[in-house]
């Protein structure tokens, strides 16, 4: 049941307060991982967006630090875009994001360019300062390319060459593309004639992530790593985050799906829910590929702001290719998530009869990890249904889980208050389709709150299933909510400078203390401060652990 006086969340990453959206240049530095993401410190709304930055052991308990960047220099002086972590030479990191800037002294023609930032101290195993190359921005959008879609750089990997490879998100007309540059030196890039990879119709390509995967294991690989029993994988967001599994030839740069019907954008989705703008880096502690994606927010703006924060990132995954399939992924919550597990209560053969409801009791605390297994009666009398990935969250919301079928609806019913009037349904459906047995998977959130204005989508997705299958398992991570967040955010300005944050505000206001560093054109409109110093901002951020 919905426990009245909760927690922040755990298994999802938070910010300390306000808005958030993509990750950015998740790595592993010095027995640290860390952290980036878009963040707005002043509303819990998009603006004023810098990269938050915080680390953690084990990717689950995180330690805020101050922020790595902010928009202080005349080619990012309306923004610090995504971007990535690259681990060069000795391993030391550069990280690569977008600069949005109104270089032309116009509010209105925005642009965005390709900037580099540095730590300060490769000592510092927290990174906790960043330095902006002198040399930025180290690449403007190319002829035929229209400044307002050329972003998110890519983690870089190198060649047989020896030479840097990194990826920028475009478009052109409709055709989505992945434009390719290189470099000998990580500061001048050029442009490949030809793309990575484009597909008509798509529109803009954001946030490209482009990996090795091993065709033998589960081990994650470094970027870097191409050749035998090795295919790459090329995600991009656009509405959804879309990937494809292909052969990447390094000698000549040429990207080759391994199903053309799987392309991106076509075919396969890493997650069937709310997951954008998702980024993966290579664990070399556990040998993993680490995947960070943005759960953007469910609630209305004006809740938003008056809970004082907006949005997650869904919690770590590790994930590697499909033996079975070869040109599909798999993920699995990283291990470290059941180091948070509590107490454990068991339930064993329950029947479940049409529309019963057990109720399972004895459960405390705002999160549970979830695993059942349910035995299903003979498939062969399952109803017949056209199930494709396209209709498979039309048909979960025009079934829904109360409604009467052959075999299921069955599953949970998480989140539910006592009088279960608020209650979000995760329930499965076995069908019979043209393509062989499938399970329909369905998280309902029609029910899941009796407030209005937010969105109640109820999500799907299908699972194959064996003829001879007997079972499902599944697994379930259920997250309350954190309505305490607020109060951490009153506190971090009561703490800060004792004032209350600003009013909410869009991209139009900038709010930065420290423009020491700008260089020229300067800022056509007033900064005003906010935060009253970096002592104050560290003291806050930073605890020893
Ligand atoms: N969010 C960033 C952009 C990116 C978009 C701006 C994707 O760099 O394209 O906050 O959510």
């Amino acid at each position: 049941s919905k426990p009245h006086n909760v927690q922040r969340v755990a298994f999802h990453f938070q910010p300390i307060k306000n808005w958030m959206n993509d990750p950015n240049g998740p790595m592993l530095y010095k027995g640290y991982y860390h952290f980036f993401y878009q963040w707005n410190p002043y509303a819990a709304v998009w603006g004023n967006i810098t990269w938050g930055h915080a680390v953690s052991k084990d990717l689950i308990r995180w330690h805020h630090l101050e922020v790595a960047l902010i928009p202080n220099q005349w080619y990012d002086l309306y923004g610090c875009w995504s971007g990535s972590a690259t681990l060069v030479e000795e391993g030391k990191p550069i990280i690569t994001y977008t600069g949005w800037s109104n270089a032309s002294h116009s509010e209105d023609h925005k642009v965005q360019m390709q900037a580099l930032a540095m730590p300060a101290d490769y000592g510092d195993p927290l990174l906790r300062k960043w330095v902006k190359a002198p040399g930025n921005p180290i690449i403007t959008a190319p002829q035929g390319i229209d400044s307002n879609f050329f972003r998110d750089p890519t983690t870089a990997w190198k060649g047989a060459d020896g030479k840097w490879r990194m990826l920028v998100g475009s478009k052109e007309n409709m055709t989505g593309m992945a434009l390719l540059y290189r470099s000998p030196d990580f500061l001048n890039w050029r442009k490949a004639i030809t793309p990575l990879h484009s597909v008509n119709g798509t529109g803009m390509w954001e946030c490209p992530d482009f990996y090795p995967v091993s065709i033998s294991d589960t081990y994650g690989l470094n970027t870097s790593a191409y050749g035998q029993g090795v295919m790459h994988v090329l995600k991009v967001s656009f509405v959804h985050d879309y990937y494809t599994v292909g052969t990447y030839i390094t000698s000549n740069d040429t990207f080759l799906p391994v199903q053309s019907n799987l392309d991106v954008g076509i075919g396969l989705r890493y997650d069937y829910g709310k997951y954008y703008a998702s980024k993966s880096f290579f664990d070399a502690n556990k040998n993993r590929r680490i995947l960070f994606g943005w759960v953007n927010e469910s609630d209305g703006e004006a809740a938003d702001i008056s809970k004082g924060w907006a949005s997650v990132q869904a919690f770590p995954r590790k994930v590697w290719l499909d033996k079975e399939t070869n040109c599909s992924l798999l993920h699995w919550p990283i291990e470290e998530l059941e180091s948070l597990h509590r107490s454990k209560v068991t339930l064993d053969s329950v029947s479940l009869w049409k529309g019963s409801v057990t109720v399972v009791e004895g459960i405390k605390g705002a999160q549970l990890d979830v695993e059942a297994t349910f035995d299903l009666p003979e498939i062969n009398d399952a109803e017949i249904m056209d199930v494709s990935a396209e209709n498979a969250q039309l048909m979960c919301s025009e079934k829904g889980a109360s409604r009467n079928g052959v075999i299921g609806p069955f599953g949970f019913l998480v989140l539910a208050t006592d009088d279960e009037m608020e209650h979000t349904a995760i329930f499965f459906v076995v069908v019979n389709s043209k393509d062989g047995w499938k399970v329909l998977v369905c998280s309902d959130q029609s029910r899941s709150s009796l407030a209005t204005n937010l969105d109640k989508t109820t999500y799907g997705s299908f699972s194959n299933l064996s003829g001879s299958q007997t079972s499902v398992s599944v697994r379930i991570l259920v997250i309350q909510e954190a309505n305490q967040a607020k109060n951490m955010a009153n506190y971090y300005f009561d703490k800060l400078n004792g004032t209350p944050p600003p009013s909410p505000n869009r991209a139009r206001t900038i709010y930065y203390p420290d423009q020491s560093e700008g260089t020229s054109p300067p800022p056509t409109h007033a900064i005003t401060s906010h935060v009253s110093s970096d002592r104050n901002y560290d003291e806050f951020y930073y605890q020893e652990h």
